[in-house]
């Protein structure tokens, strides 16, 4: 029997997220074309015929002067270290810069190399690309094509990680589907629903926090504050007559719902805190909730 931690790393938008709710064959992760779309790791248990893996998705790699994606990528190198291996994560069309600038890091756990989007691209291209990582080939454990949208190589992929995992008893419960606390996932939720609705920069100046959740039997009652950093944006957020707030709330209760198969009864408020993302001390306590 095997239980381990594996980190999934890669640029932003390469598809990690898409990449963990797949394995896990629920949605817990927020999903976004929009780019640097997951803010905070979020973990996700998978059992592999006897084998049980804890994967944490985290924040994109990239470059910026910006104090909250400072902070996330601060938190991306951490998880390359609490982890006993990583998933390093490439889209096909990504060149190998990513890859390599993810080596200049200096990984200290053995990683795979996952190529994903495969579907995107015809097998010559994908062999093509395939060759050209070949020359880092004493550099990762395994190469695998991937692609969540075809639903290919899920097998291959778990096989492959799981060879690299301690002999240990189940960290968690095999029933669980998640070690991160729910709260944080109604925030993920909601915050992908804001992605979903507003367009442009408006999602980056925004977070959320859930100040309360009441379960009952059939019903959870949430009770949420987006915060945000203009009285313009408030606006924006709000909409007329209140429609757009009414929109992510809606999406957001289904989201909430489909994973928690029950009722969501969801309160959104909308604050203003001026320039809150250029404070390590106000988005620690937003992540902290
Ligand atoms: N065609 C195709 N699209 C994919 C695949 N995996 C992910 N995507 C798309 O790629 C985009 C980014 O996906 P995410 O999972 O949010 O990427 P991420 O790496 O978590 O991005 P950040 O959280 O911003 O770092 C979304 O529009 C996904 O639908 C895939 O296998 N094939
Ligand atoms: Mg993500």
């Amino acid at each position: 029997m095997k239980s381990g931690f594996v980190s999934i790393i890669g640029r932003t938008n390469a598809g990690k997220s898409s990449l963990l709710n797949f394995l896990l064959d629920a949605k817990i992760a927020i999903v976004s074309h929009k780019l640097n779309a997951t803010r905070r790791k979020i973990s996700g248990i998978v059992m592999h015929e006897k084998d049980q893996i804890i994967f944490t998705d985290t924040p994109g790699l990239h470059e910026s002067n910006k104090t909250l994606n400072k902070l996330m990528i601060n938190e991306t190198i951490k998880s390359m270290g609490d982890c006993d291996a990583i998933i390093f994560l490439a889209s096909i069309h990504d060149n190998t810069d990513e890859y390599e600038k993810f080596l200049n890091l200096n990984p200290k756990k053995p990683h795979i190399l996952v190529l994903t989007k495969v579907d995107e691209v015809s097998n010559g291209n994908t062999l093509e690309k395939i060759t050209y990582y070949q020359k880092f080939q004493d550099k990762f454990v395994a190469l695998v094509p991937f692609s969540v949208k075809k639903q290919t190589y899920k097998k291959p992929l778990l096989d492959e990680i799981c060879k690299l995992l301690p002999e240990h008893e189940y960290f968690y419960d095999p029933q669980f589907l998640t070690p991160t606390n729910e709260k944080e996932i109604y925030k993920e939720f909601i915050l992908e629903s804001i992605y979903e609705n507003l367009n442009d920069e408006l999602p980056y100046s925004t977070d959320v926090i859930i100040d309360r959740v009441q379960e009952k039997d059939e019903i959870i009652n949430i009770f949420s504050t987006i915060i945000t950093d203009r009285d313009g944006h408030k606006s924006i957020i709000i909409g007329k007559n209140g429609e757009t707030l009414k929109r992510i709330g809606i999406s957001s209760r289904k989201t909430i719902s489909k994973f928690t198969n029950k009722k969501i009864f969801l309160k959104l408020i909308v604050i203003v805190k001026k320039d809150w993302h250029k404070s390590e001390k106000i988005i620690n306590k937003i992540n902290n909730y």
